[in-house]
């Protein structure tokens, strides 16, 4: 098996098949971690192409709140982070009628796999991860977690045998890992998992920070004037634009390595307004009016979703009730992957 499911005659005798090997739809995972407040990269590299997906796959998305433990983390908020999360995938438009959305840490065969893909990755290609030499730097005290978290990312993956899973750029690393991870096992131990593809989109894959163009937009790196919030209010997205450093040649053009600030945002622009990176480009030749109008956009797009945000604080019962719903889903398929992969590497039959 490469990419393709898992054929029914090669799957483990008397296990079934999951419900899309079944109806044969290609499977769709992503996650994304409670780390903090959402941002415009979350939105723009991930959010908005599940919202699309939902309607076209068999769509899986999880609240990664057992990732958001790998960093310092207040215990009292972890909850309300997962909470917090939760609401703003519904909010921006996540159905839960035609996709499954939950909370990775209520469905425990995420941890029971990682354990058996641990014992097949190696600690040479962990070490390797970029993200983890980003977050550990500088750092005296690291947790084993943060090393070992793109063997959970690989688990929950695989648990869902996913055929495609839409991410930013930054996790093209771990979707390669997940991988390699697959196909060793595969290799070793008979067709056990399908083998994932990264789908990360052509526009704002890697939304950068308005004032530190150089790195990432991120939830859990402080930057308030370098991160657009999905909670942000009309004022303060005009005046983080407004405020976004560029550079001092005057000239509109799209060249991320000369000019890094100025086509960040163009390429948020381009992905607002789902337009050409071109087309923005040649429309302007100052950047006040690029960046006024870019303001304009983002208000444009981002007032529903931070509407509907609030209507659901209206209830707060409604997000935990969606998200036990949406556990009972994703274990049924889950539970069923963790036992064939449990029997092929000889553990007891329970
Ligand atoms: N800056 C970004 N531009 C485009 N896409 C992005 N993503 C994250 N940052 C950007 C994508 O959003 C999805 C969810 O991300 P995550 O929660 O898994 O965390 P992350 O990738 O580590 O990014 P963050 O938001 O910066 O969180 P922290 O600070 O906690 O690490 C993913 O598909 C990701 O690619």
């Amino acid at each position: 098996m490469a990419n393709g499911r898992i054929p029914d005659d090669q799957g483990i005798p008397g296990l079934g098949a999951t419900p899309s090997i079944l109806h044969g739809m290609e499977r769709v995972f992503s996650g994304v971690q409670s780390s903090g407040a959402p941002h415009i990269g979350n939105y723009f590299g991930a959010f908005r192409q599940w919202v699309a997906d939902q309607h076209k796959a068999d769509s899986v998305f999880c609240v990664v709140d057992l990732h958001a433990l790998t960093i310092e983390h207040d215990p009292t908020q972890v909850g309300t982070r997962a909470l917090e999360t939760a609401s703003w995938l519904f909010a921006s438009g996540l159905d839960p009628e035609i996709c499954i959305v939950f909370a990775q840490s209520h469905v425990q065969e995420h941890t029971a796999l990682s354990w058996l893909l641990e014992c097949t990755a190696t600690f040479g290609e962990l070490r390797r991860m970029t993200q983890f030499k980003e977050k550990s730097k500088g750092n005296e005290s690291v947790s084993v977690g943060l090393f070992t978290y793109p063997v959970l990312m690989a688990a929950d993956i695989l648990l869902y045998d996913t055929n495609k899973v839409p991410v930013g750029d930054d996790q093209r690393q771990h979707l390669e890992l997940a991988r390699d991870i697959a196909i060793r096992f595969n290799g070793r131990y008979g067709d056990t998992f399908v083998v994932p593809e990264a789908a990360v989109p052509k526009v704002a894959a890697r939304v950068m920070d308005l004032q530190h163009p150089e790195r990432k937009m991120s939830k859990s790196v402080t930057s308030p004037l370098g991160t657009i919030d999905l909670i942000d209010e009309p004022d303060t997205i005009v005046q983080k634009i407004r405020k976004a450093v560029t550079d001092t040649d005057g000239e509109v053009r799209y060249d991320p390595e000369k000019k890094p600030g100025l086509s960040n945002l163009i390429e948020i622009f381009a992905a607002a307004s789902q337009r050409s990176i071109e087309d923005v480009t040649a429309s302007y030749d100052r950047y006040g009016p690029l960046k006024a109008d870019l303001a304009e956009i983002l208000v444009e797009v981002l007032t529903p979703v931070r509407e509907r945000h609030a209507e659901m604080q209206a209830d707060p019962g409604e997000v935990p009730r969606l998200l036990a719903k949406g556990a009972l889903k994703a274990r049924a398929i889950a539970s069923t992957t963790y036992l064939r992969a449990s029997r092929v590497v000889g553990l007891l039959a329970q």
